[in-house]
């Protein structure tokens, strides 16, 4: 079989770290001898084994003169773990077959280099596209070390989040919400501005078995959030973060009581500077963010420009009403050419409705 194929399946190893990982990337092994699959592992969590230890660990039989397929570059570095090139080059394997590279500055092609000095066959780019998207998290963290963020809304096809009472649940269907709980599990924080705590009062948790909840991060300028809110109600058991630039240590107290962090940061027209928000959040190795709107946050986020990613899941409903809430408010761009551009969308249809994922391109 071709060296896609036994990449392929590195790659399906490598995606069941999904949101265990973070911030590391997500990777996956495969080791092949005589056309023949004889060991398979990925990185499980974050702090243990890489991929690449967990399959030849894994193997049914030496892997002498083997082909070890890894999605990507092995790390030539003592981090948490030992340099896995240690691993590959005591292992006997004969050649291996990297996906992407890995664009950690400790690594950064180094992990190739020292395995080719020591006489082993490398091949590198297969897949490279695949193994790299799996891992555009990672690579935008370790190269920024500040989150990457994707802005999600939920829309009718007359671009509308809610109706003009403010009435939003639902709009799309099962299998586009479902998704929305996957992407909650798979990023490491979640961030909602207060008016949106005001009109849902929403519990921002990934509820599907086997998962786990992303950081809760609350952008709240003026500390308005009521107490008796349901993320600070449980901030006990979800790490719970109030973003604001409120210097008042008396308004701050009662949600740090009830366990959330408050992270005080300058402000910016009268907003929170969400570029520092980004820094602060990065330092505490949040490596993503799953932005999930009310339009006036969504303004903002784009205009300071750390948003990565667009997801607008569109229903195919009409709600009308001037008044009603569209997903990215504040003033608006003056005119068509001062529009944020995004790249050409992928489309998926989800039930009833459409996922439409772009990236956003530089200004
Ligand atoms: C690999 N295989 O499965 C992973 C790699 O602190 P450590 O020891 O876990 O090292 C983390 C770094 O190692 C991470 O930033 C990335 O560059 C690489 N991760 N490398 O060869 C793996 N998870
Ligand atoms: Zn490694």
């Amino acid at each position: 079989m071709s060296d896609e194929t036994y990449m392929k399946l590195a790659l399906e190893y490598a995606e069941k770290g999904c949101g265990w990982v973070n911030p590391n990337p997500m990777v996956g092994a495969v080791v092949v001898k005589d056309d023949r699959v004889i060991g398979t592992g990925y990185h499980q969590r974050y702090g243990e084994l890489h991929a690449e230890r967990n399959a030849l660990a894994s193997c049914t039989e030496p892997p002498q003169g083997a082909t070890l397929y890894v999605t990507l570059e092995p790390c030539c570095h003592y981090g948490k773990t030992p340099p896995c090139t240690d691993a590959i080059l005591k292992s006997g394997v004969r050649r291996v077959v990297i996906g992407s590279a890995d664009p950690n500055p400790l690594v950064a092609g180094k992990g190739i280099q020292i395995l080719r000095r020591h006489g082993m066959e490398v091949t590198e780019g297969v897949l490279r596209e695949a193994c790299s998207k799996l891992n555009e998290v990672f690579f935008h963290f370790i190269q920024t070390k500040t989150p990457f963020v994707l802005m999600k809304y939920a829309m009718t096809m007359d671009g509308k989040t809610a109706t003009h009472s403010g009435k939003s649940k639902w709009i799309t269907g099962e299998a586009a919400r479902r998704r929305v709980q996957e992407d909650r599990h798979r990023y490491s924080g979640v961030m909602v501005g207060v008016g949106t705590i005001f009109a849902d009062d929403p519990l921002l948790t990934c509820r599907l078995p086997n998962s786990r909840s992303p950081v809760r991060i609350i952008c709240d300028s003026r500390l308005r959030m009521p107490l008796s809110a349901q993320v600070v109600r449980t901030a006990r058991e979800i790490h719970t973060i109030i973003a604001t630039c409120s210097q008042d240590e008396t308004l701050a107290r009662p949600y740090r009581k009830a366990g959330c962090e408050v992270v005080t940061l300058p402000s910016k027209d009268g907003h929170i500077d969400l570029r520092e928000l980004m820094a602060a959040l990065g330092e505490k190795e949040i490596d993503s963010v799953l932005l999930e709107g009310g339009g006036t946050l969504n303004w903002s986020a784009l205009q300071s420009g750390i948003v990565s990613k667009v997801q607008a899941y569109v229903a195919p409903k009409l709600f009308g009403g001037a008044d009603a809430k569209s997903p990215v408010e504040g003033i608006g761009v003056e005119g068509p050419k001062k529009a944020f551009r995004l790249a050409s969308p992928q489309v998926m249809r989800l039930g009833e409705d459409v996922l439409l994922e772009s990236e956003v391109l530089p200004c």
